[in-house]
């Protein structure tokens, strides 16, 4: 008996050694989902470097969005559509969306009340949420896509935008998905990030979190009220962190297990 257990717990030592290496290199695939208590969709982007910012030759791109490199060090989850009334509901005394239901995307939330969003969804999963970098949101919106972006599809298959709209938001993730499944990145509502808004570094950057202060949050991706111009990856806009629009929403981002 003795003899056996010695065997045994000889062969788990050696299962461990040959597995333990495997078990901390292994990484979820690109575009691998999770779906957490809330029944939130959450899409694994992987670590890697883009071009942030648009080339010269890109079509109605503005001047503030020059190319930089940037490295993104750790691969992350990115909720798969805008937070839903029904998911901000499960966590927020108040709804204040102009266009209501479930599925549709929480409009009218400050980045405060988006941020204590992510801070209560934290708390009640036992993981790290929080709002993404512009940085993260624009990696994740090309998707691994370089160049001048061209929307290889019609853009209003793509995305709620002024020309396909009716004014108003549309259920989270009835448009067509990106490269890594992420849905409505470009248009429904715009979405707020975590960084403050200021003109972009020149320097090549890693894990850029934006200036330590300032006066505006970075807004992303354009919304059911914009026209082209916005509805590109590299487009810029930004809004005082008080503010509320029925435009304006957000998607949580969560750090993956390290
Ligand atoms: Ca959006």
């Amino acid at each position: 008996m003795i003899r056996f257990h010695a065997l045994a717990s000889g062969t788990l030592f050696l299962f461990w050694v040959w597995v333990a290496p495997f078990a901390q290199t292994a990484r979820p695939e690109v575009g691998a989902r999770q779906t957490n208590s809330l029944g939130m969709e959450l899409v694994y982007c992987p670590a890697g470097e883009f071009a942030m910012g648009s080339p010269p030759e890109e079509k109605m791109r503005q001047e503030e969005e020059r190319v930089h490199r940037v490295r993104i060090t750790r691969g992350f989850y990115l909720g798969r559509t805008e937070v839903t009334q029904a998911q901000w509901s499960s966590l927020m005394e108040v709804n204040r969306s102009r266009d209501k239901g479930d599925r549709l995307p929480v409009q009218n939330v400050s980045w405060k009340e988006a941020s204590e969003f992510c801070r209560r969804l934290s708390q009640r999963e036992g993981k790290s949420y929080r709002l993404p970098t512009e940085a993260e949101w624009e990696y994740a919106c090309r998707a691994g896509a370089q160049g001048p972006w061209e929307p290889v599809d019609p853009l209003q298959d793509l995305a709620w935008f002024a020309d396909n709209s009716d004014e108003a938001a549309h259920p989270a993730g009835t448009r067509k998905p990106n490269a890594w499944g992420l849905l409505d990145m470009l248009g429904n509502l715009a979405e707020w990030c975590s960084d403050w808004y200021a003109p972009y570094p020149a320097a090549p950057a890693e894990d850029p979190g934006g200036p330590a202060e300032g006066t505006a949050r970075v807004v992303r991706g354009g919304s059911w009220r914009h026209f082209r111009p916005m509805l590109r990856p590299a487009a810029r806009s930004s809004s005082p962190e008080s503010y509320q629009y029925p435009h304006l929403g957000f998607r949580v981002m969560m750090a993956a297990a390290p």
